[in-house]
């Protein structure tokens, strides 16, 4: 502050009004890293208040009078006090007028200035920022991702939104684990069990499942449910058999579960759907954990909403992971405006990600999950993608 007012009176002479000051701690990159703190001065040479800059009769007020600047210098703890002010003299109405208007404008400036704080970013990043946030990503994982491109990009590359967001595409898909699609062996059963919370689409990716590979690639698929809490489960999941044409059987009891599994032990692919559970129903997931250890499932994907808040996503994750799950699969995707909330699981890797669902229609509205296509989708907006 001290070597500010002598730059002041030095290039404004000592009659100059000292407007407005104020400390700014210049924060690095977001305001996330500690930077330089600097003193902002604005004065006056044209305002006639008295000055609160000590006198000092040897400089010439004329010959430095000039417009209102800005002066900056970075902080420093002064080396000795500023001479007290002296007793302001009275100012006429009109002076009064301007210094009111001034106080004016600086307050705009300082308001301006805070809140325009992010744009010291490149234009770039900034834009990234907003994209993010646009696509439902949470702030703190916005600013958390433009601060890794910004390390990751250089700087040749970073005036071009372009690269900067293909740059990001890049950091997300190698953070994004993916299951594949179920593997099938001629001759060797595989079990594969579909768990997750209610009318998340269990059954409806079982029917889209099971027709791709009856259908499509010829593989001979069987069927269980062990949702035995709603009539109307079973039936939905028994018509899709028979349209299909495939062998059902319905499991009560995980005692029956290991005779039902041995029953369809001939065929290539086992599809098991299973009653829709809360994720805070700790009993329902151990009675579940049940059924799945008699039928000895090779494979448990966890089906979740792409509509769903991300918290409650990581929350049902968790949960579910006591059942043994080895995949996640990701439905309604078609329902959702933006999809940022499916990164923070996603990049937890807790579970990799084996299909993609969008819409109702069986068998056609499912794909194998893909890394590049899902950050696609989460970056340009669902309706930006092919199809969804
Ligand atoms: N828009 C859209 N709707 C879907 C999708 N998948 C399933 N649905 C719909 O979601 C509703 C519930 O689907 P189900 O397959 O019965 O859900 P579930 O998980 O088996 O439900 P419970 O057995 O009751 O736990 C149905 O109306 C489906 O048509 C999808 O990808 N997009
Ligand atoms: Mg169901």
């Amino acid at each position: 502050m001290y070597e500010a007012l002598a730059l002041v009176r030095r290039e404004l002479g000592p009659e100059a009004a000292v407007l407005h000051t104020r400390e700014i701690r210049r924060r690095r990159w977001f305001g996330l890293a500690p930077g330089r703190s600097e003193i902002e001065v604005i004065a006056s040479a044209e305002v006639n208040v008295p000055s609160r800059l000590p006198a000092r009769p040897s400089i010439a007020a004329e010959a430095l009078a000039g417009t209102t600047r800005r002066v900056a210098a970075p902080a420093r703890p002064a080396p000795t006090p500023i001479a007290p002010p002296q007793p302001r003299p009275r100012v006429s109405t009109h002076v009064q007028g301007q210094i009111t208007n001034l106080q004016g404008m600086v307050a705009d400036l300082c308001r301006h200035s805070r809140t325009g704080k992010q744009r010291d970013l490149p234009d770039s990043l900034f834009r990234l920022f907003t994209d993010l946030i646009e696509a439902d990503v949470n702030e703190k994982l916005a600013r958390e991702l433009v601060e890794k491109v910004h390390e990751e990009t250089p700087d040749g590359e970073l005036a071009d939104p372009v690269m900067v967001k293909a740059r990001l595409a890049r950091i997300l898909e190698s953070e994004i684990a993916v299951a594949g699609p179920i593997g099938v062996t001629p001759g060797r059963h595989r079990v594969v069990a579909l768990v997750g919370p209610t009318g998340v689409g269990k059954t409806t990716t079982i029917a889209k499942l099971a027709a791709n590979y009856r259908l499509k690639m010829r593989q001979n698929v069987g069927l269980i449910t062990v949702d035995t809490y709603r009539i109307a489960a079973v039936e939905q999941l028994r018509t899709y058999a028979d349209i299909i044409d495939l062998p059902m059987q319905v499991v009560s009891t995980p005692r029956e579960m290991r005779e039902a599994v041995h029953r369809l032990s001939g065929l290539d692919l086992i599809l098991m759907d299973t009653a829709g559970r809360s994720p805070r129903d700790e009993i329902k997931i151990q009675e579940l954990r049940a059924f799945l250890s008699e039928a000895g499932a090779d494979e448990v994907h966890l089906v979740l909403s792409g509509v769903a808040g991300e918290r409650t996503l990581e929350q049902t994750a968790k949960r579910f992971a006591a059942v043994g799950t080895t995949a996640v699969i990701l439905t309604k995707l078609d329902e959702a405006s933006a999809l940022g909330n499916l990164l923070p699981l996603l990049r937890s890797r807790m579970l990799p990600l084996s299909y993609l669902t969008n819409g109702q229609n069986v068998p056609d509205d499912i794909e194998t999950a893909d890394a590049a296509r899902i950050v696609q989708v989460i970056l340009s907006g669902p309706s930006a993608s092919n199809g969804w």
